[in-house]
């Protein structure tokens, strides 16, 4: 065993990856590979870069984990955490109390919303507000006397977070072989159209893609389905960007089958996709709204779910105790640093900037990667993106044993010292909203470089 060391002080000839081997189980991760090389030491950051313990400053292209939307280092984030605990470190929201900062959060997400979504209920994680979202689909039906609707339709590809009925109801099959394959869960096709669009234009397949619900539901029966979810664009799964036609059509086939429609937006909210919500970008009429991550900017958990009038009246009116809340259902101290982060965002003009910002991005990506042979897609919508990389561009073949280009992509960026991530054989980025003009020429010619030695290993057959 290791002796634990005092914090600084000791932290010179402290061996912190060892100790992270022998004692710290990370998520996502297989421990075996983990631990034949060295895990990343980040001790600091601010704006878009990190720095880690060998003093190496990084470009964070992933925000963190899609969530830093106001970047590191953010002192009004900090010292709104401080005077709430000060003030008061913790209540909680169950019998009959609240506090002041949760109040105003819900009044004022609730008026940020677009639609119907009035009411707000907070939890600590995206998971935990996709978890509570189902929860109140399928308590609207029983209340209203049809609980034979209970199944819940998502996407291959999605990705609803890891409490047991969030994998569920995402399309990541090996989290459901890992005990998260539950009865009354089902899914469709992603809206992916580069991967599965054939010779089919965009629009096309945009109908094409949500006309698989329709059959879906046929095939189910729409008595027996409470709602739909989905991510308004597919983060996890490859930022996967639904064409136009895609929603309209979605918001259509709930409607006409009276299932409810659940847009989880813990990525695409407060900015991501150059509107406050990806609902708005993509004409999106939600029922329920999950967000999370850009909520706090990730500085501490929080997420919410906002709920629309034809839900929340039957919850209040009819439902009596609705049997669901956390510990740190609406945390004082979260729900003020949201608040201070709304701030930022509302001042500095992030929603814009993030819309501007991910035009000159992507127009910089073309002009440096369309020639290349391994890039089949460039695609984005605000600042979240993806580069598709590719065995063939004009046919968009995929590498055969998916995943090995991209992990070796994702190395490349590492050693250049720009975090972007690899799904499969798809690199994604989403950098903070705050990215300079000056950063984003760095990550492009950081990207660039590291695609072109991925695209050398490809051509010498390294793999
Ligand atoms: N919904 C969506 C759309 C998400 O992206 C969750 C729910 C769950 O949130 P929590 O806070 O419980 O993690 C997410 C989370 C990745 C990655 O590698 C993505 C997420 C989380 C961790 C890793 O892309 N998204």
């Amino acid at each position: 065993m290791l002796d634990h060391p005092a914090p600084a002080a000791a932290s010179l000839d402290f061996d912190w990856q060892a100790a992270d081997a022998a004692h710290h189980l990370h998520p996502f991760s297989d421990h075996k590979s983990l631990h034949q090389g060295k895990v990343r030491i980040i001790t600091s950051a601010n704006g878009v870069y990190l720095t880690d313990d060998a003093n190496h400053r990084i470009l964070d292209g992933m925000a963190g984990l899609w969530c830093v939307a106001v970047g590191y280092g953010r002192h009004e984030l900090v010292d709104a955490a401080a005077r709430q605990m000060q003030t008061l470190p913790f209540y909680n929201t169950f019998f009959k109390t609240a506090t002041r900062p949760v109040i105003a959060l819900a009044d004022r997400l609730t008026a940020m919303a677009p639609g119907d979504l009035n009411h707000a209920f907070f939890a600590s994680s995206g998971s935990e507000a996709v978890d509570t979202a189902l929860r109140m689909a399928r308590t609207y039906w029983i209340t209203k006397g049809q609980p034979a609707k209970r199944v819940i339709i998502g996407r291959e590809y999605g990705y609803h977070g890891s409490t047991t009925l969030g994998a569920a109801a995402g399309g990541m099959v090996d989290m459901h072989r890992q005990g998260a394959a539950l009865p009354d869960f089902a899914h469709v096709m992603p809206p992916y159209w580069y991967g599965y669009g054939g010779q089919m234009s965009l629009d096309e397949f945009g109908l094409y893609a949500a006309r698989q619900l329709e059959d879906k539901i046929r095939e189910i029966g729409a008595g027996n389905i409470a709602a739909f979810i989905g991510e308004p664009i597919q983060g996890a799964g490859g930022v996967i960007i639904p064409p136009d036609t895609y929603w309209p059509e979605i918001n259509r086939i709930c409607r006409d089958n009276d299932i409810l429609l659940i847009a989880d937006e813990v990525i695409c909210g407060f900015g991501r996709t150059g509107r406050m919500f990806g609902s708005e970008t993509f004409g999106i009429t939600p029922d329920l709204m999950t967000l999370a991550k850009g909520i706090t900017s990730g500085y501490i958990p929080l997420s919410a779910v906002l709920v629309g009038d034809r839900v929340a009246d039957v919850l209040i009116n009819d439902t009596g105790e609705f049997y669901h809340g956390f510990t740190y259902s609406g945390h004082p101290v979260a729900c003020a640093v949201a608040l201070a982060n709304l701030d930022i965002i509302e001042r500095e003009g992030l929603v814009a900037r993030a819309a501007a910002s991910g035009i000159r991005l992507r127009e910089k990506l073309h002009a440096a990667l369309d020639d290349q042979p391994i890039v089949g897609e460039i695609r984005g919508t605000g600042l979240i993106g993806a580069i598709e990389l590719t065995a063939d561009k004009r046919t968009r073949r995929f590498f055969d044993k998916r995943g090995r280009v991209g992990t070796l992509c994702r190395d490349h960026c590492f050693a250049n010292d720009l975090v972007m991530r690899a799904v499969r054989d798809t690199m994604v980025f989403s950098p903070p909203l705050t990215i300079t003009d000056d950063e984003i020429d760095e990550l492009v010619a950081r990207a660039t470089s590291a695609i072109k030695a991925t695209q050398a290993d490809v051509q010498s057959e390294i793999l």
